[in-house]
């Protein structure tokens, strides 16, 4: 198994989020990392960094006016005088315009974000670039034929839709994989979402297509973020209807319920017959972690692994979640050590 790490992640940091109307440092830090990589050493297992990729690459899954803000949002900060960190404080919700970007600085802001939990700072840009050369290069080693790779994604991606920001996410690293695969001649890609928080912006991406199915298990969205997308019967749209696939569970959820709902979502993969499988492996489903409400056990983690490991396909595993930052890198090596 090949592990894709880029140092850059570092650059993204220093932001404050609005966390149930309180200004805290971010619970997504770049300490994450550091845990990460610690316990892939204790592990013996090598990382490597990504290649390089054109900018292009990313309008495979984002609109072409969402890219151009992300890239130049920090500049235009600065050019107000600025520094620290950037947050939106208006949205464009029910009953105003949507149909037209604005162009000021704050205004495009509040358009493209759906929270004030996700800053920009000077670096995020260029820390989002390079985790999603992480993701993309690990799917380029799976089209290549390795068996299965993990990108060490950090800012996250799978909230991040086609033009939108959110829950710490501004690229979307494991739909920018899906597609990757998608455009490396694989036919069908499957996409298993374990991160607690629904993947809200892979399945605005994959919501009217066949050729990539989503299938996700998280808290139930009347009560956890993101609120409002997330339930069982959203099912995909048009060529996408019966392609996409949602679990919400309540909170406490502990293996024992998670268990039930990863064999019927694992059924789903399996009767797709997916070429590769792309995981969005969140460890926020751990019970000491900070912002999420379910109970899986540290030794839980050896089991997801090998549950999804028995699918026997090529995998892309790419970083999420996961807060409870003392062990986080414990939790997701015990994923790993399935593959590895
Ligand atoms: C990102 B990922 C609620 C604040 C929620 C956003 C959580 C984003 C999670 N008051 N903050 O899915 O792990
Ligand atoms: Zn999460």
């Amino acid at each position: 198994m090949k592990l894709i790490h880029s140092p850059l992640h570092a650059l993204h940091d220093g932001g404050m989020e609005l966390h149930r109307g309180e200004l805290v440092p971010c619970y997504e830090m770049p300490a994450r990392v550091d845990h990460i990589l610690a316990a892939i050493a204790r592990a013996g297992w090598a990382v490597e960094a990504p290649r390089e990729y054109d900018d292009a690459v990313f309008t495979s899954v984002h609109d072409a006016d969402y890219l151009a803000f992300l890239r130049g949002a920090y500049d235009a900060w600065r050019a107000e005088g600025r520094d620290g960190f950037m947050l939106p404080g208006a949205f464009p919700a029910r009953g105003l315009r949507r149909d037209r970007v604005p162009t000021g600085l704050h205004a495009r802001l509040g358009y493209y974000a759906f929270d004030a939990g996700s800053p920009i700072v000077a670096g995020t840009w260029q820390a989002a670039r390079a985790a999603a050369h992480c993701a993309l290069t690990a799917a380029d080693l799976v089209a290549a034929g390795e068996r299965s790779t993990y990108a060490l994604c950090r800012p996250p991606g799978h909230h991040a839709g086609r033009g939108m920001l959110g829950g710490y996410c501004f690229l979307n690293n494991a739909a920018l994989a899906a597609q990757r695969l998608r455009d490396a001649g694989m036919a069908r890609i499957a996409v298993l979402d374990v991160d607690y928080h629904h993947g809200n912006g892979t399945q605005e991406i994959f919501w009217d297509r066949d050729d990539v199915l989503f299938v996700s298990i998280h808290g139930d969205p009347n009560t956890e973020y993101p609120f409002f997308l997330g339930h069982a019967d959203e099912r995909g749209a048009g060529a996408g209807e019966g392609y996409n696939h949602n679990f919400p569970l309540p909170r406490g959820t502990d293996w024992a319920g998670y268990a039930a709902a990863l064999e019927t979502a694992l059924g789903h993969v399996v009767d797709y017959a997916p070429q590769a499988l792309v995981v969005s492996l969140g460890v926020d489903i751990f019970e000491g972690d900070p912002i999420s409400q379910f109970r899986l056990g540290a030794a839980d983690f050896t089991r997801l692994g090998a549950h999804i490991a028995a699918l026997e396909l090529p995998t892309v595993l790419v970083q999420e979640g996961g807060y409870a930052v003392a062990e986080i890198g414990d939790n997701v090596a015990s994923v790993l050590a399935a593959f590895a």
